[in-house]
């Protein structure tokens, strides 16, 4: 091969490549759901009460579930420009759904997340005319993303459907920040306590202190003090939190503890982005945590990886 059919042929393997994840979403249709086996223990829970999507599959994983989809309209975004960042979601008639029930005070929560896990954002897209969602979206460099929506459709069960999103250019992939518990953001410092024990309902409790003081002024966020997001490292399956109690409850403070209940599915790395509120101001804290299996439970290996995995 001369050097002009090489190049040739890394374009050819490009555009096959691109090309071919923007028609991901397009030439999906709805999947049959595979039945689930009845002892995994995946309960991601999702805003509110529902299942994931795809039976005791973790939400995020797939771009079609339940007889709906999610089809990202063609972009071409460029580092650090903003670009309009469009979907639909098609339902079980094959038309672009435009009913959604309010949840979190949203109708529809989106998570982009760089494959990577190294960032995060969580937007909240309009609904335009004809099922069309849009979003302004930022992107700071090159790489793969991934793109979740988190939604319920009116009469229907929530879900969380997933996209890969790429974006051009030359790339530099992080590792997974270390295992910790503490965060810093914004001269917040925010940590964290309780475990994820895969297959068991846990607390989590994130404390949020700034110049070394505690916040008990925390301001509420999508109905609650903080929104918490958790992703398995590996494959970005989405376990949206739960938080324990809502503003204006009468029991519930606003700081400087925020209270989840969470479940991951399986042992291995999580990386976790809380979003709170204060000041005006929603920022995000990141931790990276490893799921251990609960003491006294069938022994197994600690999982290998990086960082600390003590407590
Ligand atoms: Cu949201």
């Amino acid at each position: 091969m001369n050097a002009a059919t090489k190049l040739g042929a890394y374009l050819l393997g490009l555009a096959v490549l691109f090309g071919g994840a923007l028609g991901v979403g397009r030439a999906a249709g709805p999947v049959a759901t595979p039945p689930g086996d009845g002892h995994t223990a995946s309960r991601a829970t999702g805003h509110g009460s529902a299942r994931p999507a795809g039976g005791d599959t973790p939400g995020g994983l797939q771009v079609s579930a339940n007889g709906y989809t999610l089809t990202p309209l063609p972009v071409t975004i460029r580092p650090g420009e903003a670009a309009d960042y469009r979907f639909t979601v098609t339902g079980p008639d094959g038309a672009p759904v435009t009913g959604y029930q309010v949840r979190h005070d949203k109708r529809l929560h989106l998570i982009v997340v760089s494959r990577d896990l190294g960032h995060f954002q969580h937007v909240h897209p309009v609904l335009t005319g004809g099922g069309v969602w849009s979003v302004p979206l930022t992107l700071p460099s090159a790489g793969a993303y991934r793109v979740l929506a988190d939604f319920a459709p009116t009469g229907g069960d929530a879900l969380t459907l997933g996209a890969d999103l790429l974006v051009p250019g030359g790339h530099t992939p992080k590792p997974l920040p270390r295992t910790g518990r503490t965060a810093t953001v914004g001269g917040y410092t925010v940590t964290l306590a309780g475990d994820l024990v895969p297959g068991r309902a846990g607390g989590l409790t994130l404390m949020v202190s700034k110049n070394g003081r505690p916040v008990t002024d925390l301001q509420p966020y999508l109905g609650a003090y903080g929104h918490l997001v958790a992703l398995r490292a590996g494959d970005l399956a989405y376990l949206h939190v739960h938080p324990d109690g809502t503003p204006g409850d009468g029991v519930t403070k606003a700081g400087p503890g925020i209270a989840f209940q969470a479940e991951v599915p399986s042992r291995g790395d999580y990386r976790l982005f809380l979003d709170f509120r204060h000041g005006g101001e929603v920022r995000t804290a990141a931790f990276t945590l490893t799921a251990v299996q609960a003491t006294g439970a069938a022994p197994e290996t600690a999982p290998g990886g990086h960082g600390d995995h003590g407590h």
